[in-house]
């Protein structure tokens, strides 16, 4: 209740960060893009991470603002990097479910690159099956007013859940993420290989760009670059960064 009351005053009090996760494409290894990921800076506990605070904003509606502050925060800095300079790239933020059924989600995302200024092609959204489950039809219609405002859209966790193959068929959706539960264990595993192997051509075969999380090892890369998988990310080339310093990062690159 203690924390509960805190996260009530967290958006006021700005205690939230985004720190962002660079997105490197496996041909050239270059950043093309960034995951941003949320933090809290809880002023006596220290960073609470979002695992917790996350489903407790979702449950208490406090998502919805905070989803709001997210995706506002992501489009500024983009479009901050791009007139400084940098190399422009596709920043992608983490929707909830609860937020994602909100009726003026397309409005406030429209809203927020007008704003800011940016194109919404450097806007990803990142999406979960668990939007799915309440109503298929209504999945799709609200993909298509996405998809029409321009922005890319993301499925996350692939393979995780509920995953109907006629339904990916049905969705306009511009690229699958293979779950760090899958990459964990390709080289050693020859299922999760498999898996991996057969989400990418299954992706390629819908015309999704594939990408694979959680990616540690040298050995995975090797073996995500013989499967051509699409992007990559993950602690191999950089742990999640506060803003400053990916901007450093992608300058140096
Ligand atoms: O980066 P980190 O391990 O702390 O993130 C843990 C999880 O928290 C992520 O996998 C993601 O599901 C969730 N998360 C991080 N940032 C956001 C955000 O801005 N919005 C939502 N809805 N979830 C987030
Ligand atoms: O599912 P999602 O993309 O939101 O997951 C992002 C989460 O995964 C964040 O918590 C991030 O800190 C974490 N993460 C990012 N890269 C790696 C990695 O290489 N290994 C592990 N174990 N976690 C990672
Ligand atoms: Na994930």
């Amino acid at each position: 209740a203690e924390l509960e009351s805190a996260l009530r005053r967290a958006l006021e009090r700005k205690e939230f960060e985004l720190f962002y996760q660079p997105k490197v494409d496996t041909r050239s290894g270059r950043i093309i893009g960034a995951e941003a990921l949320i933090r809290w800076h809880h002023p006596e506990r220290g960073m609470v991470s979002p695992t917790r605070f996350i489903p407790m904003a979702e449950e208490i509606g406090l998502i919805v603002p905070i989803g709001e502050w997210v995706i506002n925060t992501a489009c500024a800095q983009n479009k901050a990097w791009q007139d400084a300079g940098l190399p422009p790239i596709s920043v992608s933020v983490n929707l909830s479910a609860r937020q994602f059924n909100q009726d003026d989600l397309v409005d406030s995302i429209a809203s927020a690159l007008e704003s800011w200024g940016l194109d919404a092609k450097h806007l990803q959204l990142k999406l979960t099956e668990s939007m799915v489950m309440n109503s298929a039809e209504l999945f799709i219609t609200k993909l298509q007013e996405l998809e029409d405002l321009g922005v890319q859209l993301s499925l996350d966790d692939f393979g995780t859940g509920y995953s109907s193959l006629s339904y990916l068929k049905r969705f306009p959706l511009h690229q699958l993420k293979i779950d760090q539960s899958f990459v964990r264990d390709i080289v050693t595993d020859a299922d999760d290989a498999a898996i991996t192997s057969t989400v990418t051509s299954l992706g390629h075969s819908l015309n999704l760009k594939v990408i694979a999380e959680g990616v540690e090892t040298e050995e995975q890369v090797a073996f995500l670059r013989e499967h051509q998988c699409d992007e990559m990310q993950g602690y191999f080339f950089s742990k999640p960064l506060p803003a400053r310093d990916f901007a450093s990062l992608l300058r140096k690159h």
